[in-house]
């Protein structure tokens, strides 16, 4: 490499020294210890777009990185690699070739319920960067001005956090899309509804932002007033006109990008609706779409290339997951993204998560979704979720947690729920039904004893994801007290079963989901004491 082109110096030894300042923010946070020495430069044939090749080698006692980078991005996504593999101090010696395979890569705040906090915004944009995402959709559905109050300008604070969420986004040269959600309420033929849609726009283009989303979805299929009626023939006649407005708005400003997002936004996309506006509005304008379901379980490469037969374009889809809003609630997704074709990249403009409310949370099945866009033909889920728990979970609490979050796959991607649980008890009962009572006992009380360690160092923590996770954690130690009294009565002859009856009936009774099936099954054999 040759060093004049070189844009970093950064040696942990000796702190960094930069020759660029543009990108000095993704290497602040880096740990300390032993030498790691990282040279970048542009080379248009490194990679695909966004992309990178990075060159590891050890010498004498330090370890270099060179990356010869094909734009910002890959510079951005070369050097959050190397972070990470600082932070878990793991390298990958040698040559590797890296680029995305999913065009548009991202997340959206869109769920009903508590919008996160600036702060939390702000994180997950750094978060999601380093896990390659290069677009942000700002669509809380709980912020009044994004929704309710849509004619509303923002107040100068929100604004201000506004300008600096897309500020921050450009920093990790990530896309921030603002959407707006006028369909509650909107006239769509009034001329005044329609300038105080332009006016938020313009306010919101003031800051810098140049991505905006239309979003239709959630109202009411047929129009309402008057005029309205009068104007159109149909719902869909009134979107098109709408959209199509706001498209030529924007394009009188410079550089804009508008995404919709239709009422229709899941089944098969061949609609009349659908098939209407797609026709109805330019090619260039991207269009969300959930897929089979609001909450598909399976979204498949044959699907997007029908949806796109029938609407001119790619969709984009607005997977569901993680959100755990509506009636999901109770339900904690912290399993990794499964379900997604290996070739959607190839039929889909890309992939954009709706989020949970809570951002911690978050950013576990998150991370797994974004190591899906960006090599879904290689993704494995299980390796990524381990990725993902490396990453965001302190290293003395990885393998309690892992314990604790087995039972926080309940999903619509219909993921297998307490899988360890199961596979332990599964053993333990078939040593018990061969006659092998101690051999099952001992496979119980191994499992037993990890369960009440991980309960034990759970229980002392209070804040950021564990503030979260606190009534999965509270269900999580009744679970264990389950087990241990299971343990009493099956291998000790306890006298508890009718404690036993009370503390199951108080789980079961209590709303967060957690245990799959084999957690009750087991205590119903302890309860029968195999009279069955
Ligand atoms: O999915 C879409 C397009 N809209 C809403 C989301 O805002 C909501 O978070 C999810 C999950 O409940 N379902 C929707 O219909």
């Amino acid at each position: 490499m040759n060093n004049e082109n070189r844009i970093f110096s950064f040696d942990r030894n000796f702190g960094v020294q930069y020759t660029s300042e543009r990108f000095a923010h993704i290497l602040q946070d880096l740990p300390q210890g032993d030498a790691v020495c990282i040279f970048a430069e542009p080379d248009s044939t490194a990679a695909g777009k966004e992309g990178y090749r990075l060159q590891i080698y050890e010498n004498a006692d330090k370890l270099t990185v060179n990356i010869y980078y094909s734009d910002d991005r890959g510079l951005v996504y070369a050097l959050c690699t190397v972070c990470r593999m600082c932070k878990v101090n793991r390298f990958q010696l040698g040559s590797q070739v890296q680029a995305p395979s999913f065009a548009v890569r991202g997340y959206i705040e869109g769920f009903y319920g508590r919008p996160w906090s600036h702060a939390a915004r702000l994180d997950m944009i750094r978060h999601a960067a380093s896990f390659g995402a290069n677009t942000h959709y700002y669509g809380p559905k709980d912020d009044p001005y994004h929704r309710k109050l849509w004619r509303e300008c923002y107040p100068e604070q929100e604004l201000q956090q506004l300008r600096e969420l897309s500020d921050e986004a450009a920093k990790y040269c990530m896309e921030f899309a603002y959407c707006i959600a006028p369909g509650l309420s909107i006239c769509y033929a009034s001329e005044a509804e329609f300038a105080a849609l332009k006016n938020k726009i313009l306010q919101l283009y003031g800051i810098g932002i140049r991505s905006f989303g239309l979003l239709l979805d959630d109202i009411a299929p047929e129009l309402y007033y008057e005029e309205d009626k009068q104007k159109y023939s149909s719902t869909v006649e009134a979107h098109i006109d709408l959209i199509n407005r706001t498209d030529a708005f924007l394009q009188t400003l410079d550089d804009c990008i508008l995404t919709v997002c239709p009422t229709e936004y899941w089944g098969k996309g061949d609609s009349d609706y659908l098939q209407q506006l797609g026709k109805g509005i330019r090619e260039e304008i991207r269009m969300f779409f959930t897929g089979n379901e609001i909450c598909s379980k399976e979204i498949t490469a044959e699907e997007a290339e029908y949806f796109c037969k029938n609407t001119n374009r790619k969709p984009l889809y607005w997977d569901n997951y993680p959100v755990n809003d509506a009636e999901m609630f109770m339900e904690m997704h912290m399993g990794p993204l499964i379900g997604r074709d290996k070739k959607l990249y190839a039929f889909a403009e890309g992939e954009i998560f709706n989020c949970m409310e809570y951002s911690e949370c978050t950013k576990i099945p998150l991370a797994t979704a974004l190591t899906y866009l960006w090599d879904p033909e290689h993704y494995d889920p299980e390796q990524a979720y381990l990725l993902a728990v490396e990453t965001n979970i302190a290293k003395e609490d990885q393998k309690a947690f892992i314990l604790f979050a087995d039972h926080l796959r309940t999903s619509c991607l219909k993921d297998e729920n307490s899988r360890i649980m199961g596979e332990n008890l599964i053993r333990s009962l078939a040593a018990m039904e061969a006659g092998n009572t101690e051999k099952s006992a001992e496979i119980f009380f191994a499992y037993l004893d990890d369960m009440q360690k991980a309960a034990a160092l759970l229980q002392n923590k209070k804040d950021g994801i564990y503030k979260e996770l606190s009534v999965w954690l509270q269900k999580f130690y009744a679970c264990v007290e389950i087990l241990d009294i299971c343990g009493d009565i099956l291998f000790r002859q306890a006298d508890r079963k009718e404690e036993l009856q009370q503390k199951m009936h108080a789980y079961n009774m209590s709303a967060p989901v957690l245990t799959a099936f084999c957690l009750r099954e087991f205590a119903e054999i302890a309860l029968d004491n195999f009279s069955y």
